[in-house]
């Protein structure tokens, strides 16, 4: 046997083994190493696609992944499908954790979502939900949202079930008119919103321009944009 071959064979266990131990979301990472919540690297996708994340080791139990959070206005959320599929912004702060790697979590492992949002006058409410999914990108991503549990925030996911995602460059929406573009955000739109989580970041009450902000329409409506506001996920237990 060559001796490439026969080092194959002893270190591909190996290889295959230090995979297998990488932490796919923040539940791995609070079971091996640290329950404080906090920026931490996950593996989604592989051992070679490595992504900084938000950890939220608190909440409801904790061990959630952040996926989506606004905060300060400090990130540019109008931005193309490229952008939202491959995720952006800064794990410490503003970000989309990425449509792909979403879609990994969730082929790999049954979550929930909790949705978290907060205004100006620092009143907190919430959404869960016990099923959270996405579908492939060849299926656009398609948004499956169930087993809904009110916080305070009321459900404003049930309207974009089933809905594939849309960016301003495109629209997969259930509108004759392209939702991302006129709300100036990118969701699983429907004909078009009760949730602009991607919208863009305002302060409070604003009818300027109609539903654009941050919005959680059960909550606050359409033209209140909030101060806070993330979407997290945590394998069903
Ligand atoms: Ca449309």
């Amino acid at each position: 046997m060559k001796l490439e071959s026969l080092l194959f064979l002893v270190l591909a266990p190996v290889l295959i083994h230090c995979y297998c131990d990488l932490p796919a979301d923040c539940s791995d990472i609070y079971k091996d190493k640290s329950n404080t919540s906090g920026v931490y690297t996950i593996y989604p996708v592989g051992s070679t696609s490595g992504v900084q994340v938000y950890c939220d080791m608190t909440s409801e139990g904790g061990q959630w992944t952040v996926i989506q959070r606004r905060m300060d206005g400090s990130q540019n959320f109008y931005r193309p499908w490229c952008d939202y599929k491959m995720g952006f912004g800064a794990a410490a702060g503003e970000y989309w954790l990425g449509l792909e790697n979403i879609f990994h979590l969730t082929l790999r492992r049954s979550y929930e979502l909790l949705v978290d949002m907060e205004d100006f006058d620092g009143k907190k409410v919430s959404a869960r939900y016990s099923s959270f999914s996405i579908a492939p990108e060849s299926y656009g991503y398609k948004l499956q949202v169930s087993g809904f549990t009110d916080g305070g925030a009321g459900d404003s996911l049930a309207y974009h079930n089933g809905q594939k995602f849309s960016t301003m460059d495109k629209d997969q929406d259930a509108s004759s008119v392209h939702c991302a573009r006129r709300y100036l955000g990118a969701f699983w739109y429907n004909n078009c919103h009760h949730a602009n989580p991607n919208g863009i970041y305002r302060r409070g009450a604003d009818s300027t321009i109609f539903a654009v902000g941050v919005d959680w329409y059960r909550w606050r409506g359409h033209d209140y944009s909030l101060k806070s506001f993330s979407m997290k996920i945590c394998p069903v237990k």
